[in-house]
């Protein structure tokens, strides 16, 4: 019997992930600038005893041409967006089990102060954690922004190894785990357990003392989704927890062997990385009745989206292609995946219908028992731990996953009724004892 692990899919922005739901009757995602619609969402969230929210991330825009299009701001399909470790943090006191996870950038953000700043958090939520390693998609228009030089698509994940093991040694290497002593009559802490950290990388360098002390968690549950060879390697080898998209039965379940496969030639074990795919439903009274309200989302979308959306994850400018011209012929920097996944299609066919589910697939249409059983169908036939419910209207979405099909999912015996397993995100997740990362990862040979 299958425990699954469930996060909900959420971007601090108004659209997310090439669709522009925005206009729909039921969506407050407008209102993501405010902390109420954060704070209600969270409270759906850990009411339902999900593991966590998770906030994605970028911090490029759409560009055609070295121009924004109109578009892109008319229908916000990208900015104005919030920090997300901001939005995690003013999350911490309104919640007490629930998982936080965000997106943090390894071509951007400097990783000594990156360091600071998730065990700062990860300390304050008592290790709730996760951090989703990101090469960042837009990561065209993201360095000109920042002042740098472009970064080829496998030289970023070259950047994110060495990334990682700079963090590593502040997050597991610099302070031992009982290096506090906080003892008026003593000392406060013990400077044999205090670690001078040295990185010299080809990317980054840094040499100096941990700005945090060991966070109860150490190294926050690290999660990852890149989908290329480079991107599945780099998971393989430091995920904890990968998304994939969502997909048929055979394509997740060939995502799934080959990102266990690529964690075993790193030396670990095969379930030592959790995989959770995207998942999207539109649930209805009867299966005509969810279908009725799939097209509703449909109307409530400009098609005009999609030469601006799509380009804000690749760079390409699909409207420059004659329509018959292969997907196959089309290569970029940014995100391979949204290239590769269109092998069999032309550009007409990815013109045509983009706007209906950009990054995601079609939606899972029908009854709430018709929604669970394919859960269960797609988590027993492709190996999948979990899912990332990716909603299309919010809150809308997660509310009425929650209240119709969570229940069935508990009757199946396939999801918790309780916050049961620790306190930890890590072991929640993962099956850990303790909030630690395990000896087997690459992470663990930091430690004194
Ligand atoms: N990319 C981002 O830049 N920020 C994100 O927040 C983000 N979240 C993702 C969430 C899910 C569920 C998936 C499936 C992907 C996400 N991605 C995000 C994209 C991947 O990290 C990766 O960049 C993308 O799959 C392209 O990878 P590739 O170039 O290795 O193919």
């Amino acid at each position: 019997m299958r425990n699954l692990k469930i996060g909900v899919f959420e971007n601090a922005q108004t659209n997310a992930s090439g669709t522009a739901t925005w206009r729909h009757p039921d969506s407050r995602r407008h209102l993501f600038d405010t902390l109420e619609y954060w704070r209600d969402l969270a409270a759906v969230c850990e009411d339902a005893k999900l593991d966590f929210l998770f906030l994605a991330d970028a911090w490029g825009w759409s560009e055609i041409d070295g121009t924004r299009p109109a578009i892109a701001t008319e229908e916000t399909l990208d900015l104005p967006r919030l920090d997300p470790i901001v939005v995690a943090s003013a999350l911490l006191s309104t919640t007490t089990n629930l998982g936080l996870v965000m997106t943090g950038s390894v071509l951007v953000e400097p990783p000594y102060a990156f360091a600071r700043r998730l065990a700062t958090l990860d300390q304050l939520s008592g290790g709730r954690i996760g951090w989703n390693i990101v090469t960042t998609g837009t990561a065209d228009t993201a360095v000109k922004a920042f002042g740098m030089d472009m970064v080829a698509h496998d030289d970023r994940y070259r950047m994110a190894e060495d990334f990682l093991e700079l963090v590593y040694k502040y997050w597991e290497g610099a302070w031992e785990p009982d290096a506090l002593e906080k003892d008026k009559e003593g000392r406060f802490a013990d400077p044999a357990k205090v670690h001078l950290v040295s990185h010299k990388g080809p990317f980054f360098r840094s040499e100096g003392y941990g700005n945090t002390a060991r966070s109860p968690q150490g190294t926050p549950v690290l999660f990852q989704a890149g989908a290329s060879p480079a991107g599945r390697r780099v998971g393989g080898r430091h995920g904890e927890c990968m998304f994939v998209g969502s997909g048929s039965i055979a394509q997740l379940a060939g995502h799934t062997s080959s990102i266990r496969e690529e964690a075993v030639k790193a030396g670990r074990r095969a379930d030592d990385v959790k995989v959770m795919s995207a998942f999207s439903c539109v649930i209805g009274a009867t299966t005509q009745d969810a279908e009725r309200r799939y097209q509703r989302i449909l109307d409530a979308q400009r098609p005009e989206v999609t030469v601006a959306s799509y380009a804000m994850f690749t760079g390409l400018d699909l409207s420059s292609y004659a329509p018959e011209t292969p997907m196959a012929e089309l290569s970029t920097e940014l995100s391979q995946t949204q290239v590769a996944r269109f092998a069999d299609k032309t550009v007409g066919d990815v013109l045509a219908d983009w706007h209906t589910h950009g990054v995601g697939a079609r939606p899972v249409v029908g009854t709430a028992e018709e929604i669970a059983d394919e859960i269960c169908a797609l988590a027993d036939g492709a190996d999948l731990d979990g899912f990332l419910l990716s909603p299309t209207v919010q809150p809308a979405s997660t509310t009425e996953f929650v209240e119709s099909v969570l229940p069935i999912l508990r009757e199946r015996g396939v999801f918790r009724g309780e916050y049961t397993e620790g306190e930890s995100l890590r072991e929640r997740l993962t099956g850990a004892s303790d909030g630690a990362l395990p000896d087997s990862h690459p992470a663990a040979r930091f430690r004194h």
